[in-house]
């Protein structure tokens, strides 16, 4: 899947992999027309970071493993960008939480549906792995949004009570809170309407953000959720964090 130009050793040789999973999605139809424009701009906050997962992130990252754990219906959202940079983490973290992920596109045609359902099941089947894929039968809408991105399935996102939703639309995000479910955030940038909206909110790339996950999953299991996590304070140190990289 991965077969690119670059060799490892390219000092960005990340960035060069991510940009080339985009060119092949986009090439299979998986892509919203404006899905480059948001992973630029993704890529800008990504540098001031230092193209790594900062203290903040990580703290985050286990706050929100613990949340997915210990929930009872949690659901993983899927988008043309997610399906692109990280549907194998997605799927390995769904089937860490026995969960379903659910492909839930913003800018949604059938074909698009098509493409990264498809995309999806034969990652499933390459991993070896059965995660419930959902998408293809929207039986519900999320109250308070009009039009195709309200569609989504009873049985997944409509019921579950914590939802983990990386590169979301802050109308949706918001959406998602209102009906009462923890709703974890996966933005690079700390400043958008879902990252300030969610419950947790990881500052990382998704890909460095469910890795990290996936991680402490393998060497501690069971993380324990803690009481007194502060979002807007960690979402404060995520800013932080990049802004002292404009003084360095
Ligand atoms: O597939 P669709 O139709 O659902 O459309 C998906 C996109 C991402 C095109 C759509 O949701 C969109 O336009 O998103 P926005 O409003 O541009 O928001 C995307 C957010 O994700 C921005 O705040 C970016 O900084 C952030 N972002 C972009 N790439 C990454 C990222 N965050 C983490 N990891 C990334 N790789």
């Amino acid at each position: 899947m991965d077969d690119i130009a670059a060799d490892p050793s390219h000092p960005r040789y990340a960035s060069l992999l991510m940009r080339h999973r985009l060119e092949v999605a986009a090439r299979k139809g998986m892509l919203a027309d404006s899905a480059m424009i948001a992973h630029g701009r993704g890529e800008a906050f990504d540098y001031l970071l230092g193209e790594r997962t900062t203290d903040s992130a990580a703290r985050a990252a286990r706050q929100a493993l613990a949340t997915l754990q210990a929930a009872e219906r949690p659901v993983l959202s899927i988008n043309g960008n997610v399906a692109a940079l990280a549907c194998d983490e997605m799927l390995q973290l769904a089937n860490h939480l026995s969960c379903p992920v659910e492909v839930n596109i913003f800018y949604r045609t059938p074909e698009r549906m098509e493409a990264i359902l498809d995309h999806m099941n034969e990652r499933n089947q390459a991993l070896g792995l059965t995660v419930p894929v959902l998408g293809h039968a929207p039986d519900a809408q999320i109250p308070g949004l009009k039009g195709p991105r309200a569609a989504c399935h009873r049985d997944g996102l409509l019921n579950s009570d914590a939802v983990l939703v990386p590169l979301e639309d802050g109308d949706r995000c918001n959406a998602l809170v209102a009906m009462g479910k923890s709703v974890v955030v996966v933005d690079l940038n700390p400043l958008s309407r879902s990252a300030q909206q969610g419950t947790i909110t990881i500052v990382d790339e998704v890909s460095r953000a469910l890795n990290a996950m996936l991680e402490l999953a393998r060497v501690e299991g069971e993380v324990q959720v803690d009481p007194s996590y502060d979002h807007a304070a960690v979402l404060n140190e995520g800013l932080a964090e990049m802004l002292a990289s404009l003084k360095r």
